[in-house]
C-alpha cells in the first residue's frame, strides 16, 4: 500500500485535456451543467473509466458512477466531485476531484491491487448551481434533501427545465437517484480560499462545511423616462437593489471574521440607457460556520430589504431557495485523510470549508470527508484559478491512500463480524 503512487504527469495531462472542453480565452473553463460541453466531458469520463474495466452507471439526475469491483460484496467506497463549472470557472474546481479519483483508480488497476470494497468514481450533476439553482442539486437529491421531480422542474434563466436539459444531452439514467448505497465518500478539492497557501501547508484536512443560504429577491418600481421624470416621482428598482447590495455586504462584514454576504446575480429590466428601471431580480448568498449567527444575518437581511424598498416606494418579493446547515464530517473518514497525509509525509491543517461541496450532502447518507489542496492567491470561480502539478499530485496521493486506509478498516470490521 505504501509504495502505491499516483502518476502526476498523467493526472496533469488529463486535467489539461479536459480543461480544453469549454476552455476560454483567459485560460479558464465555461462548461455549464447539462450543456453540450458537459455532455462532451461526460462522454470523455465514461470512455476513460470503461477503458479501465469499470462499469459505468448513471442515475436519473445524471450523476455518473464508475465502479471497480472489490473482493467483498459491500457498498463501494466512492470518491469524486463534479465536472460542471461556473461561467468563468477555473481548470481545477471540481475537475481535480473527479480526475484525481480516476487517476487513483487507474493506479490500483495498473498495480492489480485488490480492494476489499468496490471502489467507485463519481461525477455529481450540477454542483455549481450556476445554471440551475440551488447548488449541489445532484448530491442533494441523492441525499433526499430535494425530490427528483422538484429538481427536474428547476428552470434556468431562459426557462429551460433541468429535466429537459438532462434529456437533451442524453444523460437521464435509469437508476433512481439515491438508490445507490455507499460505504463512504471522499472528495478532493482545491481550497478556493487563501489559508493553505498563506500557511504553506500541503493538505487541508476538512472537518466540516459552513452553513449557507440563497435568497431570490424581485424588486418592482415603475419604468419611466430618465429625462422627463422628476427625481421625486421615480420608483427606481435599481436604486433599491443598489441599497440592498450595499446592506448585504455590510451584513457579511458585521459578522466578521467568518461571516460573508454577497449579491452575485442581478438582472435589471428593461436595462435601457434612458429608462428608469422598473424591475430588478437578484440573488443573495449569506454564509457563516454557525447556524445561529446565520439566523441573525438572515433577519438583518430581511430588515434591510424591507427598509431599502419601503423608503423608495418599491414593491418586493423574497424567497429563500437554499438552506444548507453547517455540518461536521465523519471522524473515521477524517482520520483516514489525516493518516494518508502523514503516510505521504505532507504538512496539514484542519479546516472548515467556506464553499459548498457534494460531500456536504453525501455526508447525510454515508460517512464522508474532504481533502483540500492550496490554490494560488486563494482565487477560484475565476479563469485564473491555479494549483500546481505538484499540489494536484499531493492531493491525489492523499486521496488514494485515504481510500485504501478506509478500505482496510472496512475489511477489518468485515472479518471481525465474520468471526463473530
Ligand atoms: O456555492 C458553492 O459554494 C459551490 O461552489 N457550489
Ligand atoms: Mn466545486
Ligand atoms: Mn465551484
Amino acid at each position: 500500500m505504501r509504495n502505491l503512487a499516483i502518476d502526476a504527469e498523467r493526472l496533469w495531462g488529463e486535467l489539461m485535456e479536459t480543461a480544453a472542453i469549454g476552455g476560454t480565452q483567459k485560460g479558464g473553463i465555461c462548461r455549464l451543467t447539462l450543456t453540450d460541453l458537459d455532455r462532451e466531458v461526460r462522454d470523455w469520463f465514461k470512455a476513460k473509466a470503461e477503458a479501465l474495466g469499470c462499469r459505468v452507471t448513471v442515475d436519473d439526475m445524471g450523476t455518473m458512477f464508475a465502479r471497480r469491483p472489490g473482493t467483498a460484496d459491500v457498498p463501494p467506497i466512492a470518491f469524486g466531485s463534479h465536472l460542471d463549472t461556473q461561467p468563468t470557472g477555473g481548470k481545477f474546481d471540481g475537475a481535480l476531484g473527479v480526475l484525481a479519483a480516476l487517476e487513483a483508480l487507474c493506479t490500483l488497476h495498473e498495480a492489480g491491487y485488490e480492494t476489499y470494497a468496490p471502489i467507485e468514481v463519481v461525477n455529481w450533476t450540477n454542483e455549481e448551481g450556476s445554471r440551475f439553482a440551488p447548488a449541489m442539486v445532484g448530491s442533494g437529491v441523492f441525499a433526499r434533501v430535494f425530490t427528483r421531480d422538484e429538481a427536474h422542474a428547476k428552470q434556468d434563466r431562459s426557462g429551460v427545465t433541468f429535466g429537459a436539459a438532462l434529456d437533451a444531452i442524453g444523460y437521464r439514467g435509469a437508476e433512481p437517484c439515491g438508490a445507490h448505497p455507499l460505504s463512504a465518500f471522499f472528495e478532493l478539492h482545491i481550497e478556493q480560499g487563501p489559508i493553505l497557501e498563506a500557511q504553506q501547508r500541503d493538505i487541508g484536512v476538512v472537518t466540516g462545511v459552513q452553513a449557507m443560504r440563497w435568497y431570490e429577491v424581485t424588486i418592482t418600481g415603475q419604468d419611466a423616462h430618465t429625462g422627463a421624470t422628476p427625481m421625486n416621482l421615480r420608483k427606481n428598482a435599481l436604486l433599491g437593489a443598489a441599497r440592498v447590495i450595499e446592506r448585504v455586504d455590510g451584513i457579511g462584514r458585521a459578522a466578521a471574521p467568518f461571516g460573508v454576504g454577497t449579491v452575485g446575480l442581478i438582472e435589471n429590466k428593461p436595462n435601457s440607457r434612458n429608462v428608469v428601471p422598473g424591475e430588478v431580480f437578484l440573488c443573495a448568498d449569506l454564509r457563516h460556520p454557525d447556524d445561529d449567527m446565520l439566523d441573525t444575518m438572515e433577519r438583518r437581511f430581511e430588515i434591510a430589504v424591507a427598509d431599502a424598498c419601503d423608503g423608495l416606494g418599491l414593491g418586493v418579493t423574497m424567497q429563500k431557495i437554499w438552506h444548507q446547515p453547517a455540518l461536521r464530517f465523519d471522524p473515521d473518514c477524517v482520520a483516514s485523510v489525516r493518516a494518508a497525509a502523514e503516510l505521504s509525509g505532507y504538512s496539514t491543517r484542519d479546516m472548515v470549508s467556506g464553499a459548498g461541496h457534494d460531500a456536504a450532502y453525501v455526508s447525510r447518507v454515508a460517512p464522508a470527508s474532504m481533502i483540500f489542496v492550496p490554490c494560488r492567491g486563494g482565487i477560484s470561480h475565476n479563469e485564473v484559478e491555479f494549483t500546481s502539478k505538484e499540489q494536484c499530485a499531493k492531493g491525489a496521493q492523499v486521496l488514494l491512500q485515504a481510500v485504501l486506509d478506509y478500505d482496510r478498516k472496512l475489511a477489518e470490521r468485515g472479518r471481525a463480524t465474520k468471526n463473530g
